[in-house]
């Protein structure tokens, strides 16, 4: 599923965050440590090699809802950003905290002038938030996101398994009603 608004296209797409060779950017469910993981950290540190450990050393500890730009190393996109999600039930209000981190994620990808990036649905795995809950608030901000980009032109949600794409297919069909309704 897709939508294009101001020039930008919000794209849904199920798949592994760790094999997007298409994009400039993806987007890690990071740890404010900037360490590997589980889920999407553990794939996208995999997949970079350990320079990507190592380049993220000096910019951690980072705080919920900020994201940091480095190099993608050996992963087959120039550039990751890795984004702190909040802990759901810990990192209050987490509905704020975790708007920001789409943004924040979006505003590194202006800064860097890249075209492409994709994201993983932050802090629905080992960060507890609801599938549901979570996906209204990414499409939500990126949407309102949108209209003000310059650089960014394709945003692309990559969800892992059936049940995360149809609540982020279910959820954008709903945001795109709404948006008609209220012209
Ligand atoms: N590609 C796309 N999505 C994935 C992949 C993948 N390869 N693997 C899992 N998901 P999580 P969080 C989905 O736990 O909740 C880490 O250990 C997964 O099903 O990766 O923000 C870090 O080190 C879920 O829907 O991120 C942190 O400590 C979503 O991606 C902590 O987990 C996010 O799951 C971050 O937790």
């Amino acid at each position: 599923m897709e939508i294009t608004r101001a020039g930008v296209t919000l794209e849904l797409r199920q798949g592994d965050i760790a094999h997007q060779p298409d994009v400039d950017a993806v987007v890690n469910a990071a740890n404010a440590e900037l360490r590997t993981g589980g889920g999407v950290a553990g794939a996208i540190h995999r997949a970079a090699g350990p320079g990507l450990a190592e380049e993220c050393r000096p910019l951690a500890p980072i705080e919920p809802g900020e994201a940091v730009l480095t190099s993608g190393h050996n992963l087959p996109n120039p550039h990751v950003i890795h984004g702190l999600g909040p802990v759901y039930g810990r990192d209050e209000p987490s509905h704020a905290l975790l708007a920001a981190c789409y943004r924040n994620g979006l505003a590194r990808a202006e800064e860097a002038q890249l075209s492409s990036v994709a994201f993983p649905a932050i802090s629905t795995g080992a960060f507890g938030y609801p599938m549901e809950a979570a996906a209204a608030v990414a499409l939500q901000t990126v949407l309102e996101e949108m209209p003000m980009l310059e650089s960014v032109r394709t945003i692309r949600f990559v969800l892992f398994g059936d049940r995360a794409y149809e609540v982020h297919e279910q959820t954008l069909a709903e945001l795109k009603t709404k948006e008609i309704l209220n012209g």
